[in-house]
């Protein structure tokens, strides 16, 4: 690790530039700001005021973040102080502590419990910057964003920025098994080490937590939603218990996942019924034991009757049943309990990604105020590219969260560069049209569309014991990229990368331009080499990772990538209009014209809603068949022009994260054009069409495709 000397004020080793860094500091590493700039701001920030810390943890926290930021960008430490008493002088403080906010008389209220001021004021005639917020946690949301501002280059003497959280859980869904093995986890095994807790804190857990306060996020699900009871026995929870008093002071609550059946498996009942008076009673016990041991405790996640998960429906009971029964036992001490809309029933489905909404929006207004619904980005299974889930808009009288696969299951591990800002932007802005214009996804998500009482977003986790936290590099940019959109989901992506890059790989303008670019396209090159036009779920059964097309044979119909190509010799794309499975339908009426009609279904989402024979004549002046191929090909290309565009910055950025980056880079066209070759192997045998003349032939027939196995592919559950 990075050491930070506070004696010196520096870290000196690293201030040099193209000094290999292992990326532990992710974008917290505060390195010296240039010359120019540096002084502009050291005129700025000559002094501190700043409130006792006594009893606070939360204030103390913000203190060390903002001398370790400043002493590292500026090179040396602000003389600490109680008043103004000269230009210079940076005052941190709320109108409790700090009797000179409250002089001010700046209204402070509508910032709430976690928003910040950022701004200059005039104290003794002396130009003064001030970071104020109603409680501690909104102070340390406030260093972290003066820290950012500094990092970014935007902090001046007219600096000013006011900031509230649009959403109010903002939270990481570990898929972490108790023994430390992570579900579709590429980042090594889990960062929570339960075997040394609670005796041993592993000083980690308060970097992770800086790391997600840095970004606003308040929340992490501990445990892996397909859950084991045992993360609610007692000798657990005190685990837990230990965790959370490290991460209080950041803002951060813990939830565990709870398993439905947990009152038959650690509880000795013969039921889990939640109808039944003993398994009511039985949770509330459980609620009571573990709020005397953790106070803040969020609540519980529950993935319900899903993928094997046992629910209220092997009591015939609803979801509503399920998730109101739980809501009751948290409700006295003001837990939420956050049930998964991820719902698929044992019998096949015509249409699998109609069943959530077919089963849950007759429900709407029945679930208690602290429940929230959390549904998938979209309606089947975090894809590539979906169109967003019909359940957001189709449920005004329940609090409806997203939730948000940060690792990347479906798009190539942690070795393929994606970023995937640009995909998440382009789901909340989508408009749901259901309550007229502008009933965008993400005011459902911020809960302003309904004045929902409780919001949420949530991440699947892609942090693990991985020195870098997530395996890659740029995987670091999906977590950051997550906290800031969940604190506001009108954020731009750009905007978002240029944050990202600036603070962790470099502030030289030209690279930071062509970072954020490639960036930016990574996700639709991904979706081209993997499942261009709106093609989903094409990879291999269990592992995710490469393509399987063919494969026809998994344990239930609709895991296979069969079912969701329809492909043959005529044609190929999964039939969702009023003629076909009618999912489209589940869409507001607006929406629903506008994907049925194949003269305005965007075309990357085209084989999502249609079955189109080979022969089809796009917009483009292509056949479906041509533009298939191309875009595959596209998708190769895409890869190659990001290798290219990465080579030239070998210069600024240090040797250790470009070595990485470069051959993972390598790896991703190597996959790519497997990807690529498989497919269009396989659907060529199938049409028996000839290829674009433009596009070169696979490079195996087809058998060699079918034969590659993923054997020892992470994260994949056996
Ligand atoms: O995509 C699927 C994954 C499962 C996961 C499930 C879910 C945790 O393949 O590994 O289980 O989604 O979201 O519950």
């Amino acid at each position: 690790m990075l050491e930070f000397d506070a004696d010196n004020c520096s870290f000196p080793e690293t201030n040099q530039k193209n000094v290999s860094e292992d990326g532990y500091e992710l974008w917290m590493r505060y390195r010296a700001l240039e010359p120019p700039y540096c002084a502009a701001c050291n005129r700025l920030l000559r002094s501190l005021v700043f409130p006792g810390c006594s009893g606070s943890k939360t204030l103390a926290a913000a203190r060390d973040e903002l001398l370790r930021g400043i002493c590292g960008m500026l090179g040396v430490t602000p003389l600490l102080s109680t008043a103004v008493t000269g230009e210079g002088t940076l005052c941190v403080g709320t109108s409790n502590t700090m009797p000179l906010i409250s002089a001010l008389g700046l209204p402070l209220d509508h910032l709430g419990k976690e928003g910040y001021f950022i701004g200059t004021v005039d104290v003794n005639g002396f130009h003064t910057t001030l970071i104020a917020a109603n409680e501690d946690t909104g102070l340390l949301y406030g260093v972290f964003g003066l820290l950012r501002a500094l990092q970014t280059g935007l902090f001046n003497s007219d600096f000013c920025v006011e900031s509230v959280p649009k959403v109010m859980f903002r939270l990481l869904n570990h898929w972490d098994n108790l023994d430390g093995w992570v579900e579709r986890g590429y980042a090594g095994r889990s960062i929570f080490n339960w075997w040394e807790l609670p005796e041993y804190v592993d000083p980690r857990m308060i970097d992770y937590a800086r790391a997600n306060a840095s970004v606003g996020i308040n929340g992490v699900v501990v445990n892996n939603v397909n859950a084991s009871s045992e993360a609610l026995t007692d000798g657990f929870l005190v685990k837990v218990a230990a965790l959370a008093d490290q991460f209080r002071p950041f803002g951060l609550r813990v939830y565990l996942s709870a398993k439905f059946s947990a009152p038959i498996e650690i509880g000795e009942l013969t039921t889990a019924d939640p109808l039944a008076v003993e398994v009511r009673d039985w949770w509330k016990k459980l609620a009571n034991r573990i709020y005397l041991l953790i106070p803040d405790f969020g609540g519980f996640l529950v993935k319900a009757n899903s993928e094997g998960q046992p629910g209220p429906k092997d009591y015939n009971r609803t979801h509503v049943e399920g998730a109101n029964m739980c809501a009751d036992a948290l409700e006295p001490w003001g837990g939420v309990v956050i049930w998964r809309s991820f719902v698929y029933s044992n019998d096949v489905a015509r249409d699998r990604v109609t069943q959530a909404y077919t089963e849950l929006t007759p429900f709407d207004g029945q679930f208690r105020s602290n429940v929230v619904l959390q549904v998938k980005n979209g309606p089947l299974d975090f894809q590539p590219r979906e169109p967003i889930n019909p359940l957001f808009g189709a449920m005004p009288n329940t609090n409806v969260g997203i939730e948000f696969q940060i690792t990347k299951e479906y798009l190539g591990f942690q070795t393929h560069l994606v970023y995937l800002a640009s995909f998440w932007h382009e789901v909340l802005k989508t408009d749901t049209d259901r309550w007229g214009r502008g009933s965008t996804v993400a005011r459902v998500v911020d809960g302003s569309l309904f004045r929902s009482c409780r919001s949420m977003a949530a991440g699947v986790a892609n942090i693990g014991s991985s020195r870098n936290w997530c395996g890659s590099t740029f995987d670091q940019a999906n977590w950051f990229a997550f906290g800031r959109l969940a604190w506001n989901p009108d954020l731009d992506p750009e905007a978002i990368a240029r944050e990202w890059v600036s603070m962790t790989l470099t502030r030289q303008p030209e690279a930071v331009e062509l970072i954020s670019d490639i960036m930016l396209r990574s996700h639709e090159i991904a979706v081209n080499y993997m499942a261009p036009l709106g093609l989903a779920h094409q990879m291999g059964t269990g592992h995710h990772h490469g393509p399987g097309p063919w494969i026809d044979n998994s344990g239930r119909t609709d895991w296979n990538p069969t079912y969701y190509n329809c492909a043959d010799h005529i044609g190929i794309g999964f039939d969702r209009t009023a003629q076909g499975s009618g999912a489209v339908l589940q869409y507001s009426q607006k929406l629903s014209q506008t994907y049925s009609d194949l003269n305005t279904v965007p075309s990357n989402l085209l084989l999502w809603f249609h079955h189109l024979p080979w022969g089809f004549m796009l917009a483009s002046g292509r056949t479906l068949w041509q533009e298939l191929v191309i875009r595959y090909t596209d998708g190769v290309d895409g890869v190659e022009r990001m290798i290219g565009k990465w080579a030239t910055i070998s210069d600024v950025v240090d040797a250790s994260r470009f070595y990485q980056v470069s051959a993972y880079l390598q790896i991703q066209l190597k996959d790519a054009s497997l990807w690529r070759d498989a497919c269009v192997s396989y659907f060529q045998s199938l049409n028996e069409l000839t290829l674009p003349s433009e596009t070169p032939p696979p490079q195996h027939g087809l058998e060699y495709y079918k034969r590659l196995k993923y054997p020892h592919a992470p994260g994949n559950p056996h």
